[in-house]
């Protein structure tokens, strides 16, 4: 009989079957609701093509080391070499960069989702890896709610309602009467945690919750964004205009006497000249219903019933983290939760707000948290950290001083990157512009699975194992199970752990006692499992020991008694509670914003238009919204038979406006660059709008991807100066017909 070990990853848990030491197949753990198609593609990932076998080294610079031009990176023949030769490579490269420029030469801040499993998760790993050096160049806030962290903190003190802490579905279901989701609840989102997760039950929560009588409300420029079965009033804004709706709202509600001033006075700071600014001090604009329609493009009636929908009952106002990964993306959480604030119901069951709930699996599962073991971090004395979404502006400028959460930072010069768990060539915007400062670095080591665009473009290649050939523990504070992830099969080809190569050098350049503290995997595992049993103790609960938890493969971690309310404990008792503001209270001024002096962040939520020239204002353009893919993970996964022709969906009018028919394969470009793409048009969703998927493995050369990818399009600026983070969705572009020999294609 086969065995069928149980194993996790981010798309969930999983049965694996294993026949003569190949992973041949791998089913959802039964019960999970983990995707099937996503698990079955997992024995591909092992065995692709694409698997990178042996350490390679572009030829210039085996030939000429860092001298070699970094012009030649992606194009030169990468030449396999022993793992003693690459490694000696490698850790000679370090001590130079290190000795002769510092430690902030060198880059390691090494951006990415990794895999599953805590002990060897790559970013963590390199982290620590030059930690134990001394320091190095770090990178701070992330892609997925880099602006909603910053902007958190100053507003409730703490980014725990986008990190972490949601109202759980058992407080929401039974008691919210209306749910309004920007941004929607796409069901794609659902199908990924980071981390991994047993459970996968969004669909259901919401399906419960709507046949206990609450009302959806999704408020997406797409119809997809509602789950099929789920009735909803849908509102289909512009892109980039949500916050004029929240703003708008908020004063309807102070219009109609509904503003819960009790709320407001007893646990919110800088309210009246919020609701001022409302009025039209400042700028002398009523922010009205119709003010708001006409900034949305949306009729007014749809913005009149959504109104009458929040005056009364339970309200629950959410919104998807797309939304504030566009210019001023700040301002959008800012104005939500302020309208939360003049309805007066957070941290009540099932009111108030909550952000993420259409974006990934398990927010608002109710678990109990800080279960799940970290490999612990070393300082980065000598080291510095820039804005993650930053990196390409670090290669261009070194030594510009950025503003960034109210200081300055100042970019470094880096001669050296060192890139493991993360696909810049997947996250990063304008591409095109990272592969030309892509070229100035004297060195880039790139540790992969697989040959995809960033591990094309390095120096030195080291093939970097799966999950499932090394042994971990995996899981997530958003999920109810801590899994012992049993390796299944015997790395392929020379891969090696992280975890191994970072030892190896570490012993070459005297930090392996720092690094390794002398213990292997198995050391390690022991050793962090020990923390979380620690730390369940200190909870009152009883977690089973290492060996136990080795042979039963998955604990079910005890849920918390009750389900957890934003703001819950605040709302019970704001004097002891206090927010860590400067008022202790919820922010709906910032003094300490005002004092930053910033030109694109005001000291209250407001909306702004776009600029840049990406608001929408040029004749014949489309907002493109570049979403997560429904079949992958970010580029994970777009090497195997999930591949699709990259598509662009448009509404079928538009396409008609431009005399393209559905099918018609067409070039959709930007001031930055061009991708091609097949045409697909839709009735669901508002004219003027464009979607396209992240994943596809970028391939472009002389300013056009074949490959779809629509970082090739997407503009590289920043939310606003106070965050630094990304801003992918502000991306106008133009769609034409291909040319008649330009082939889209797949991604691997
Ligand atoms: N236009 C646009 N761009 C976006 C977004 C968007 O909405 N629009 N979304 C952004 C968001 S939210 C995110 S989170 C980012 C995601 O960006 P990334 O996290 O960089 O994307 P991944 O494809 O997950 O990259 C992880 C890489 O790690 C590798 N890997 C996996 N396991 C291991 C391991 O054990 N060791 C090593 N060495 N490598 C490993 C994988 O093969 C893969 O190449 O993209 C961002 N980019
Ligand atoms: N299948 C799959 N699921 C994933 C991922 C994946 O790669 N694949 N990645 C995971 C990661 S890393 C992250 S960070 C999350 C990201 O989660 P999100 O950022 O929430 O995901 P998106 O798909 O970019 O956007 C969600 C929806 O918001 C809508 N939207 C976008 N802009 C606007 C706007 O301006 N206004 C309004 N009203 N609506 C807008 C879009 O129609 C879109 O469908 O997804 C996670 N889930
Ligand atoms: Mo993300």
């Amino acid at each position: 009989m086969a065995q069928k070990p149980v194993s996790l990853c981010h798309w969930g848990a999983f049965e694996a079957e294993l026949v003569g030491g190949r992973f041949v197949a791998a089913t959802p753990w039964p019960g999970s609701g983990a995707p099937p198609e996503m698990i079955g593609a997992l024995p591909e990932l092992v065995y692709s093509d694409t698997r990178i076998l042996r350490p390679h080294i572009r030829r210039g610079w085996l030939d000429r080391g860092h001298r070699a031009d970094g012009a030649g990176r992606g194009a030169e023949e990468m030449v396999p070499v022993e793992w003693e030769t690459a490694l000696d490579l490698v850790a000679a490269e370090i001590a130079r960069v290190r000795e002769a420029h510092g430690h902030t030469a060198l880059f390691a801040g090494s951006y990415g989702w990794s895999s599953a499993g805590r002990f060897h998760h790559a970013r963590s790993q390199i982290r620590r890896f030059y930690g134990a050096l001394g320091g190095f160049t770090d990178q701070t806030g992330n892609y997925s709610w880099g602006a909603a962290e910053v902007i958190l903190e100053e507003v409730l003190g703490s980014s725990d309602a986008v990190r972490g802490g949601a109202t759980a579905w058992e407080s929401i279901i039974g008691a919210t009467d209306t749910f309004v989701a920007f941004g929607g609840l796409n069901p794609k989102n659902w199908k990924v945690t980071s981390g991994g997760a047993g459970h996968h039950h969004m669909a259901d929560h919401v399906r419960a919750a709507a046949r206990k009588g609450t009302r959806f409300v999704v408020i997406s420029p797409f119809a997809d964004d509602i789950p099929e079965g789920i009735e909803a009033d849908w509102i289909a804004p512009r892109p980039g205009t949500d916050t004029a709706i929240m703003l708008a709202l908020a004063r309807e509600m102070v219009r109609r006497g509904r503003v819960d001033h009790a709320f407001l006075n007893a646990y919110t700071a800088g309210a009246d000249s919020f609701l001022s600014s409302l009025d039209g001090s400042g700028d002398g604009v009523e922010k009205t219903l119709d003010w708001a329609a006409g900034i949305a493009d949306v009729p007014v009636a749809d913005l009149k019933r959504l109104a009458d929908r929040i005056e009364t009952g339970r309200v629950m106002l959410t919104a998807a983290w797309a939304l504030q990964r566009a210019r001023h993306g700040e301002m959008t959480y800012w104005a939500l939760i302020a309208l939360a604030a003049v309805l007066g119901q957070i941290g009540l069951p099932g009111g108030g707000f909550g952000f993420g709930y259409g974006s990934l699996n398990a927010v608002g599962h109710g678990a109990t948290k800080g279960l799940v073991p970290s490999l612990p971090r070393l300082g980065n004395e000598s080291g510095t950290v820039i804005p993650v979404a930053r990196f390409a502006d670090m290669l261009e400028s070194p030594g510009r001083e950025i503003p960034f959460r109210g200081g300055q930072v100042t970019l470094p010069e880096v001669r050296l990157i060192h890139w493991a768990g993360g696909n810049p060539f997947h996250h990063a915007q304008d591409l095109f512009r990272l592969q030309r400062l892509w070229a100035q670095p004297e060195t880039i080591i790139v540790h992969e699975q697989v040959w995809n665009a960033t591990a094309r473009r390095a120096d030195i290649v080291l093939p970097a194992t799966t999950a499932f050939e090394r042994n971990d523990i995996g899981g997530t504070s958003r999920d109810r199970h801590v899994f012992y992830m049993p390796r299944l099969i015997a790395p392929r080809g020379e891969a090696r752990a992280d975890y191994e190569i970072f030892s190896a050098l570490a012993e070459r350049l005297g930090a392996a006692p720092a690094f390794t503290e002398g213990l292997d995997e198995a050391g390690w595992l022991k050793k962090l499992w020990a923390t979380s049993i620690k730390k369940a103790h200190s909870l009152g609960i009883d977690a089973p020991d290492f060996e136990a938890l080795q042979a039963q493969n998955v604990w079910h971690v005890p849920t918390p008694e009750r389900p957890e309310v934003l703001l819950g404990a605040y709302r019970h008792d704001p004097t002891a509670a206090r927010l860590p503001t400067p008022s202790g209270r919820i922010e709906l001024t910032s003094k300490r914003i005002e004092g930053y002096a910033l030109d694109d962040m005001p000291p209250h939520p407001a909306w702004m238009a776009a600029d840049h020239g990406e608001g929408g204002e040029a004749e014949g353009t489309f907002a493109l919204l570049s979403r997560q893919p429904r079949h992958f993970l970010h580029s994970q996964l777009a090497q195997t038979s999930l591949a699709r022709e990259p598509e662009i969906l448009l509404h079928t009018k538009d396409a008609a406006a431009l005399a393209l028919a559905d099918g018609a394969q067409v070039r959709v470009s930007s001031d930055r660059g061009a991708c091609l793409a097949r045409l697909r048009c839709t009735s669901g969703c508002r004219r003027g709008v464009a979607a396209m998927e992240t994943g596809p493995w970028f391939r472009g050369a002389d300013g056009v991807d074949p490959g779809g990818n629509p970082n090739a399009l997407t503009a590289d600026f920043p939310t606003s100066s106070l965050s630094q983070a990304t801003a992918a969705q502000t991306c106008q572009v133009r769609i034409s017909p291909a040319g008649p020999d330009s082939g889209t294609g797949g991604s691997a």
